[in-house]
C-alpha cells in the first residue's frame, strides 16, 4: 500500500527499481522519501533540472570486499564486507557498520540512503554512508571477533580517514568491535587518527554519552513531541523492542522521565514485566555477560517470557521500536493505535513498514520516524569528532545537554517544515523535506559532480 507519486518522481523511482534489482529495503527507503518530495519539486524546479534526486539515489562509491578469517579451531571462513559511500555534500561519509547474517547490499544501501537525510537533520557537517558484513557475531569468541574485525579493517582502512569516511557501530558492532578495528587501523597506517572511527572507548578518544546517545536522543525527541501536545512521559506505559544498545538507553531515559517500560525483546522472544523492567539486570545480562533476554526470568519470577512473541500486542501509550527494519507491520500498527498508543519513536532504522506508517499518520499520533528520532547517535558521533579534532573531552552533563538541544532542534525543524508544507505534526514529511533540502542546496552549490 503506497501513495501515488507524481509522474516525474514515479519515473525516477522506476529507474531506481531497474538499476538496483532485488534490493527491496533500498527501494522502500527511496520510495518513502520520494513520497514527501512532490511539493518540493514544485517550489524548486532547479532540483529537477539538475537531476538532484537521481544523483542522491546513486551512491558516490560502493565498496564490496572479501573478508577471510579463521575461527578458534583454525577453520577458514569467508564473509562479505561492504561500505557504501553515499553522499559527501555536507561532510565526510558518516554512518555505522552492521554485522548481521542478513546483511547484503540492499540493507547497507537503505541504511546509507537514510543516513544522508538523518545526518543533514543533525545540523552537523557529516555526509552519509553505511557499511557492514554478513558476519554473525553471535556465539563467536572474543578472539574470533577480533580476527574478523582485523581482517575487515585490513581492506577497509584504505577507504577511510577523518576527512574522508568515518564509520561507527550499528547492529552487532559496539565498543568491543570498534576497539579491534581502531587498533588495526592504527597499526596499518601508523597514525593515531582518533577521528577516523566513533564510538571509541572513553580512555582512547571516545566521547561520554555516545553509548547512551541514540536511546536518549529518541526519548528526547518523543518527549518534545509530547510536550507540543501538552503531555509528558510521566506515568506512561512504554514498550521498547530489542535489548541492545539503543533499547537499553531508551529504557534508561524513559525511566528517568517518569515513564514505565514493561517489555523488551530480542530476535527469539519477548520479556513482559508488568511492574517495570529491571534495567540493571538487562545491562548485566546483555552488556556484561552477552546472554539472551530469556534469562531475565531466572531473576524475576513475576516476569513472563514469550518465545517468538509479538511485543506490539501488549497495550501501551508509547512504543519505541529499537531492534531492526520492518518490525512493525500494518496489523501491529493498527493494534497499537487501538490499544491506546499515542506516540511512536523509532530508535531503529525503518522499523515500520509503509502500511504501518500510514496507520500512524492517519491516526495523527506523535510518530517520530527513524531518520529524525534516532539521529542522536550520529549527532553525538559528530560531537566525538569535534572533541577529537580539538583534543578535548567534555563532561557527561555538557555533552548530554548538547544532545538534548540537537534533538529538540531536529524536532522543531521537522515540525516547522511540516507546517510550511501544510501537514502540521507530520514528522515524516517534515524530516524528509528538511533533510533533503540542505543536501540538495549543497549539491547545487558544488556543481555537477
Ligand atoms: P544491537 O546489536 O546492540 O542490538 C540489536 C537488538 O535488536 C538486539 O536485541 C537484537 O536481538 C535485535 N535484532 C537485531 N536484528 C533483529 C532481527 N532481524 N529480528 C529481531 N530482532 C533483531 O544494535 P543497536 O541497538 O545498536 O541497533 C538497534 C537498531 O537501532 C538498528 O535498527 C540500528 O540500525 C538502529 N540505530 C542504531 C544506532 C546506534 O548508535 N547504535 C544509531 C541509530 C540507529 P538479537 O540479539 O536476538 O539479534
Ligand atoms: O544508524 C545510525 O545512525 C548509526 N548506526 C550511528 C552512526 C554513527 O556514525 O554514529
Amino acid at each position: 500500500m503506497t501513495m501515488q507519486l507524481d509522474e516525474k518522481l514515479e519515473g525516477i523511482y522506476q529507474d531506481v527499481l531497474k538499476r538496483n534489482q532485488g534490493e527491496v529495503e533500498f527501494h522502500q527507503a527511496v520510495r518513502e522519501v520520494l513520497e514527501s518530495l512532490g511539493p518540493v519539486m514544485v517550489k524548486h524546479p532547479e532540483y529537477m533540472e539538475r537531476k538532484i534526486i537521481e544523483r542522491i539515489c546513486e551512491p558516490e562509491r560502493q565498496i564490496i570486499f572479501r573478508v577471510p578469517w579463521q575461527d578458534d579451531k583454525g577453520r577458514v571462513h569467508i564473509n562479505r564486507g561492504f561500505r557504501v559511500e553515499f553522499n559527501s555534500a555536507l561532510g565526510p561519509y558518516k554512518g555505522g557498520l552492521r554485522f548481521h547474517p542478513s546483511v547484503y547490499l540492499g540493507i547497507i544501501k537503505f541504511l546509507g540512503f537514510e543516513q544522508i537525510f538523518k545526518n543533514s537533520l543533525t545540523g552537523m557537517p557529516i555526509g552519509g554512508g553505511k557499511g557492514g558484513s554478513d558476519f554473525d557475531p553471535k556465539g563467536k569468541s572474543d578472539d574470533e571477533v577480533m580476527r574478523f574485525c582485523q581482517s575487515f579493517m585490513t581492506e577497509l582502512y584504505r577507504h577511510l580517514g577523518e576527512h574522508t569516511d568515518v564509520p561507527a557501530g550499528d547492529i552487532g558492532v559496539g565498543g568491543r568491535e570498534i576497539g579491534y578495528m581502531f587498533g588495526q587501523y592504527k597499526r596499518i597506517t601508523n597514525r593515531y587518527e582518533a577521528g577516523v572511527l566513533t564510538g571509541k572507548g572513553l580512555n582512547w578518544g571516545g566521547s561520554l554519552v555516545r553509548p547512551e546517545a541514540t536511546g536518549y536522543g529518541a526519548t528526547f525527541f518523543i518527549n518534545e513531541a509530547l510536550r507540543v501536545r501538552k503531555d509528558t512521559f510521566e506515568g506512561k506505559t512504554c514498550l521498547v523492542s530489542g535489548s541492545g544498545n539503543v533499547a537499553i538507553y531508551t529504557i534508561e531515559k524513559i525511566h528517568q522521565l517518569g515513564g514505565k517500560c514493561v517489555a523488551c525483546s530480542d530476535s527469539n522472544g519477548v520479556i513482559f514485566h508488568e511492574s517495570g523492567l529491571d534495567l540493571n539486570l538487562i545491562k548485566q545480562l546483555k552488556e556484561v555477560e552477552r546472554r539472551r533476554i530469556q534469562d531475565y526470568t531466572q531473576y524475576h519470577k513475576d516476569a513472563k517470557y514469550v518465545a517468538n512473541g509479538n511485543i506490539w500486542e501488549i497495550p501501551c501509550q508509547v512504543a519505541m521500536p529499537s531492534a531492526t527494519q520492518n518490525e512493525i507491520n500494518g496489523k501491529d500498527a493498527k493494534l497499537l493505535v487501538k490499544n491506546g498508543c499515542i506516540a511512536v519513536g523509532e530508535g531503529a532504522n525503518m522499523p515500520t513498514t509503509p502500511e504501518g506508517v500510514k496507520v500512524f499518520l492517519d491516526a495523527k499520533i506523535a510518530y517520530g520516524p527513524g531518520k529524525a528520532a534516532n539521529a542522536g547517535g550520529v549527532a553525538t558521533s559528530a560531537l566525538e569528532m569535534q572533541q577529537n579534532a580539538s583534543r578535548d573531552s567534555w563532561t557527561f552533563e555538557f555533552t548530554e545537554k548538547k544532545l538534548e538541544g540537537i534533538m529538540v532542534g531536529i524536532h522543531n525543524n521537522c515540525y516547522a517544515t511540516s507546517e510550511e508544507y501544510g501537514a502540521p505534526g507530520n514528522y515524516v514529511l517534515g524530516a524528509n523535506i528538511c533533510g533533503f533540502i540542505k543536501v540538495a542546496d549543497a549539491m547545487v552549490a558544488h556543481g555537477l559532480i
